[in-house]
């Protein structure tokens, strides 16, 4: 069982490569922190794309010797994620990492129809979660990419993040559809996408994982919360994935975790040609290096 982000170290392949990792609008103090540390460990190969004297600058202040890595420069953050993007789209790369720039930008540059990173699936994002107050790593999707997901979209969130899952050794994850309650109610649309869902896991629509919803937020995480409630569940106060209604439910429990709770994250966008390492400019240097870890082990996999 993972109970620390730590312990995705030990996942990588034995034969593990440092993978081509591109950092586009590589004049980010905290990305660049986490590149090189990730880097002297062997687990990649950075590729800096952005404004060179910026970069070089703030490598300087921040005492890293970034001498060796490849460079390419361009002329504004935009330009860099094109360029990068391209990168990966060429098979020059294994990985791509956001730099300084907008998360809109990044994806709308991955999503290109020329030059993106599409291979016919849907793009996601998996958020896995260290807290102190669970007894292993939870996994949040989707938080930062698709907006309001349709029933169709929400089959595809949940097997990308399931495969991640999967592929993380965790064989036949736990997954909790989130609602506001654990009853199926008629105004509520999260009610009925999560008894959809539950009852295509249990026909084999969905497989490799076991769904429950939905599932109120408490007796998703507590068992305590789950029996005072009676609730027969096999997924619940157990539960390795959390599938969000929304955007805004999803971003809202994800910054709280983190401010509040003081939870440690990786984040990554799965479904796309390569994994690609997208946390909030606001994360700290940890949270970009575990999920420089968490990108690296999901590219060994790919
Ligand atoms: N997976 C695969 N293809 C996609 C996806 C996806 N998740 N989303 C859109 N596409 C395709 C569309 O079908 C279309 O062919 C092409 O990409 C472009 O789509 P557009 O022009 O409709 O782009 P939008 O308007 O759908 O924007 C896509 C975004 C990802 C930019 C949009 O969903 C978005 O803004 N998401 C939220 C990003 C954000 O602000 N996150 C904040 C996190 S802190």
């Amino acid at each position: 069982m993972l109970t620390e982000l730590s312990q995705l170290r030990d996942l990588l392949d034995k034969s593990h490569k440092p993978k081509r990792l591109v950092l586009a609008a590589s004049e980010d103090a905290h990305s660049l922190n986490a590149v090189v540390n990730a880097a002297n460990q062997n687990i990649i190969r950075p590729v800096l794309v952005g404004d060179k004297e910026k970069t070089f600058g703030m490598a300087e202040i921040l005492n890293l010797d970034i001498s060796k890595y490849e460079f390419v420069e361009t002329a504004s953050p935009k330009e860099a994620v094109q360029t990068a993007v391209k990168l990966v789209h060429d098979g020059q790369a294994d990985v791509l990492m956001k730099g300084k720039v907008g998360t809109s930008d990044m994806l709308h540059s991955v999503l290109n129809k020329e030059y993106g990173l599409r291979i016919g699936k849907l793009l996601s994002h998996f958020a896995y979660f260290e807290i102190e107050t669970y007894h292993k790593l939870i996994a949040v999707t989707d938080v930062a990419l698709n907006i309001a997901p349709t029933l169709t979209e929400k089959i595809a969130i949940l097997n990308n993040a399931v495969k991640v899952l999967n592929n993380l050794g965790i064989e036949m994850p736990k997954v909790a559809v989130l609602g506001a309650i654990e009853k199926v109610n008629t105004e509520m649309d999260a009610t009925l996408d999560a008894a959809l869902l539950s009852k295509m896991n249990q026909r084999d629509q969905i497989l490799n994982c076991i769904v429950d919803g939905p599932l109120a937020f408490d007796n998703a995480v507590s068992f305590e919360s789950a029996k005072h409630k009676e609730i027969k569940s096999d997924v619940a106060g157990d539960t390795d994935l959390l599938l969000m209604p929304d955007i805004e439910v999803g971003n809202v429990l994800y910054k709280s975790m983190v401010f509040f709770a003081k939870a440690k994250v990786a984040a990554i966008i799965v479904g796309a040609k390569v994994p690609i390492v997208l946390t909030s400019r606001s994360d700290s240097e940890q949270a970009k290096f575990d999920s420089i870890l968490l990108a690296a082990v999901a590219a060994d996999k790919q």
